[in-house]
């Protein structure tokens, strides 16, 4: 059977499938029908199939031309209809993998997108688990539901492996085609035959010998990126309680032509990845009892970092002589990131709610994000529209994300003090008596 799927694989007559049609799904339904292959797109969310069948797309890095070409070309239909996956030879598995609020792994998506292939399964299927997750979870969860409950022989009938996404939407430079994929099966000969599948899709593929190797691998990456955000928000408040200027001290650091990554203080956080990824893995560590200390420390200290931005605000207040109590603030930039239209996990929220807690009468600006509804306190608000009329307004200006649209020359003219968390300022304002800095 393997050498047969294999055969199929390599001249494209096999029928794909990806479940799941998000920021990862659809970009790799583009990928694999660019490659040749006939791809249908699983999900339930019945508008994101109406969009992909009409030929349009609905995620930014996927233009309407792609997708209505390949609709058209009849390389791509999209369903809700789980049942297409008996036909379905190789499938892969792009579905969320949030935490719950208890801050535990929310496996509920991985669950019920094995359920439902488990119904269809049959010999001669390689399926492939892209959703990150904690270490054992290919083997733990869905190898029992797909292969040993089905009496199908894994390495023979059906090959199953794990292949971490690595998408970074609104990057140009590195797609989902010329990102290298590392592949890696329940064992050698999955490992074997989701790589021929891969790599007849994408550029680079990069076997490794187990799915553990390959979902810690995905892990490792996020969480060295979460313990260095951590690592330079201590230094910022370590700086500012020596009364250096944290951002200088990085510049002169990232002179180093080796051994040192740039990271930058900020108001914390954001994003479905990095504060999400590094807790599944301190999560699993646990059933070892083995506490991971770096990742907790790092999460402590990223997650304090909107109460440390609010408690500077108060002392920038304090320097004019007025209480954050009673003071207009005004929240410039509430994305997770600069530029980008994603408000998840954003630490903007909880600066917003802990300046409102200490007092503070809040508005916010984001020309990205017209309403925010905070996602545990269940307040909502929109972006002002007048930002300079707002900006003469306030006591306070709180700068959590620097767009690249705002005029901030035009800003500092206009606020009467600014707290800058994101060094939008740079050195054009090193000493302006309006303007503190993380
Ligand atoms: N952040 C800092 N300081 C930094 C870098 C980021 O405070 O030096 C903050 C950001 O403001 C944001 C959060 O961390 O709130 C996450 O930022 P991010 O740049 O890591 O962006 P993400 O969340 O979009 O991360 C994605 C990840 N991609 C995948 O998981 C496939 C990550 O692995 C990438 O390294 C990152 O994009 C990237 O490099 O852009």
């Amino acid at each position: 059977m393997k050498e047969q799927l294999k055969a199929r694989l390599i001249n494209r007559s096999a029928e794909v499938a990806v479940m799941g049609l998000g920021y990862v799904g659809l970009p790799l339904v583009v990928a694999f029908a660019e490659a040749g292959y006939h791809v249908t797109g699983i999900d339930p969310d019945l508008r994101k199939v109406e969009t992909i069948n009409r030929g349009e797309s609905h995620i930014q890095d996927i233009s309407d031309e792609q997708i209505n070409r390949l609709v058209g070309a009849g390389k791509i239909n999209a369903t809700t209809d789980f049942s297409v996956l008996r036909s379905a030879e190789a499938v892969s598995i792009c579905v969320p993998t949030p935490l719950r609020k208890t801050g535990d792994p929310d496996m509920s998506y991985i669950i019920s997108a094995t359920e439902e292939l488990a119904k269809y399964m049959h010999s001669g299927m390689v399926i492939v688990l892209e959703s990150t997750t904690y270490p054992g979870t290919t083997r733990e969860i869905l190898l029992p539901k797909l292969c040993d409950e089905k009496n199908l022989k894994l390495g023979e009938d059906v090959f199953l492996a794990f292949s971490p996404e690595r998408v970074d939407p609104g990057r140009k430079d590195w797609t989902t085609y010329n990102t290298p994929k590392v592949v890696g099966g329940i064992n050698l000969v999955c490992t074997d035959v989701a790589a021929t599948w891969y790599g007849q899709a994408l550029k680079t593929i990069v076997p490794v010998s187990t799915t553990e190797t390959a979902e810690l691998s995905k892990l490792l990456e996020n969480t060295f990126r979460m313990i260095n955000i951590g690592l330079v928000n201590e230094m910022a408040i370590m700086c500012d309680r020596m009364g250096v200027d944290v951002w200088e001290v990085i510049e002169a650091a990232s002179t180093k032509p080796f051994g040192y990554m740039k990271f930058t203080p900020g108001p914390g956080l954001g994003g479905h990845c990095i504060p999400i990824d590094p807790l599944y893995l301190s999560w699993k560590m646990k059933a070892f009892n083995y506490n991971a200390r770096f990742i907790e420390l790092a999460s402590e200290i990223n997650t304090n970092m909107p109460r440390y931005v609010v408690s500077r605000v108060m002392d920038a207040l304090n320097e004019r002589g007025k209480t954050l109590k009673g003071s207009k603030c005004l929240v410039l930039g509430v994305a997770y990131k600069p530029d980008i239209d994603d408000v998840r996990e954003s630490p903007a929220m909880d600066v917003i709610a802990l300046l409102q807690k200490k007092g503070g009468f809040v508005q916010y600006h984001d020309p990205y994000i017209p309403h925010i509804k905070h996602h545990y306190d269940g307040w909502e608000m929109d972006s002002i529209s007048d930002l300079m009329g707002g900006i003469k307004e306030s006591d306070c200006v709180v700068i959590v994300t620097n767009h690249k649209v705002y005029d901030y020359v035009a800003i500092l003219a206009a606020a009467k003090l600014i707290f800058d968390s994101r060094n939008a300022y740079g050195k054009i304002v090193k000493d302006n008596p309006k303007v503190f800095r993380l």
